[in-house]
C-alpha cells in the first residue's frame, strides 16, 4: 500500500511542478489564497487515492469537511501546503498525504514537488527520506533549530507566538521559517531541525508529517493535551521529550495553559 500511495504523490508532484497560468483566489483574507493548482491536484488525489481504497473517507483542504473514520481508512491531504510559496515561486511546497486507520496516524507521504525530496513513514515499521531511513536528531536544546511561524492567517495571535520566540531565542541554535510545515515537520523528522511550534495549523497541514515524526522516532503535542486531527490545532514537535517539555512549558505558560480559539 505504501509504494502505491508513494506513485500517486509522486505523479501529483509532476503534476503540480508542471503547473503553469494558475489562478490565485484569496479564501477570507490577502494572506491565505488558494489557486487552481491546487483545486487541481485535490481533485487528482481525492479521485486516485479514493480508487486505492473504496470506501475510504476524504478529508482535503479544498473540498468539503468529511469525517475521520473510527473504523475503517481516512485520507487527510493538502494538495499544496505552502500555496504562498507555490503562488511566488518559491521552491518550498510539499504535497502532503496521510492515511489515517480506525482515526490513528498509519501511513504518512510528503513530497516537495521542485526538491523531488520524498517523505515517507509507516507507523511501526519507520521513517524514510528518498528510500534512506531517517530519524529525529538527539541535540540537546541548545543546539537545536526551531522551525516556527507566527500565524499569519490569524495575526491577533501573533503577539504571543513572537513572546515564545523571544522567550526560547537565547537558548536555542536559531530559527528556521520556510513556509509550509508539512516540510518543515517532515524535516524535523529526518533531524534536519529540532523543534517546531504553530499556534494554529488545520489537519491536512501536519497529518502525514506528524505520523513521520512518530515513526522517526519524535514527538508532538497540543497545548492542553495532544494534538487535535479533527480540526485546527496547536502543534509542538520535538526530537526529545526533554526538548518538548522546555517547548511546551513556555507555550503553555504564554498562552495560560490554554488554545487560544
Ligand atoms: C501553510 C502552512 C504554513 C503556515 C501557513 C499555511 P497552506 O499551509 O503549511 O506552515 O504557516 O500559514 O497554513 O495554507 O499553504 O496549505
Amino acid at each position: 500500500m505504501l509504494g502505491r500511495i508513494v506513485d500517486i504523490v509522486a505523479e501529483s508532484g509532476r503534476r503540480v511542478a508542471a503547473a503553469h497560468g494558475f489562478s490565485v483566489e484569496n479564501k477570507g483574507s490577502r494572506e491565505n489564497i488558494v489557486t487552481s493548482a491546487d483545486l487541481e491536484n485535490e481533485r487528482f488525489l481525492r479521485s486516485r487515492l479514493t480508487e486505492l481504497i473504496p470506501d475510504s473517507s476524504f478529508v482535503g483542504e479544498e473540498g468539503d469537511e468529511s469525517p475521520i473514520l473510527e473504523e475503517g481508512y481516512t485520507w487527510i491531504v493538502d494538495p499544496i501546503d505552502g500555496t504562498m510559496n507555490f503562488s511566488r515561486g518559491i521552491p518550498e511546497v510539499g504535497v502532503s498525504v496521510a492515511l489515517f486507520k480506525d482515526g490513528k496516524p498509519h501511513i504518512g507521504v510528503i513530497c516537495n514537488p521542485f526538491s523531488g525530496r520524498m517523505w515517507t513513514s509507516e507507523i511501526g515499521k519507520g521513517a524514510w527520506r528518498d528510500d534512506v531511513p531517517i530519524h529525529v536528531s538527539d541535540r540537546p536544546l541548545e543546539d537545536s533549530i526551531l522551525s516556527t511561524a507566527w500565524c499569519c492567517y490569524r495575526k491577533e495571535l501573533a503577539p504571543k507566538v513572537f513572546e515564545v520566540t523571544e522567550r526560547l531565542y537565547p537558548g536555542i541554535n536559531d530559527l528556521r521559517r520556510i513556509g509550509t510545515a508539512a516540510v518543515e515537520l517532515s524535516m524535523l523528522a529526518e533531524g534536519a531541525v529540532d523543534l517546531y511550534f504553530e499556534i494554529r495549523l488545520s489537519p491536512w497541514d501536519y497529518a502525514a508529517a506528524l505520523t513521520c515524526i512518530k515513526a522517526a522516532g519524535g514527538v508532538f503535542h497540543g497545548i492542553e493535551d495532544d494534538v487535535w486531527f479533527d480540526r485546527p490545532s496547536p502543534v509542538l514537535a520535538a526530537n526529545s521529550q526533554r526538548n518538548m517539555d522546555r517547548l511546551l512549558d513556555v507555550v503553555s505558560d504564554v498562552f495560560n495553559g490554554k488554545t487560544p480559539y
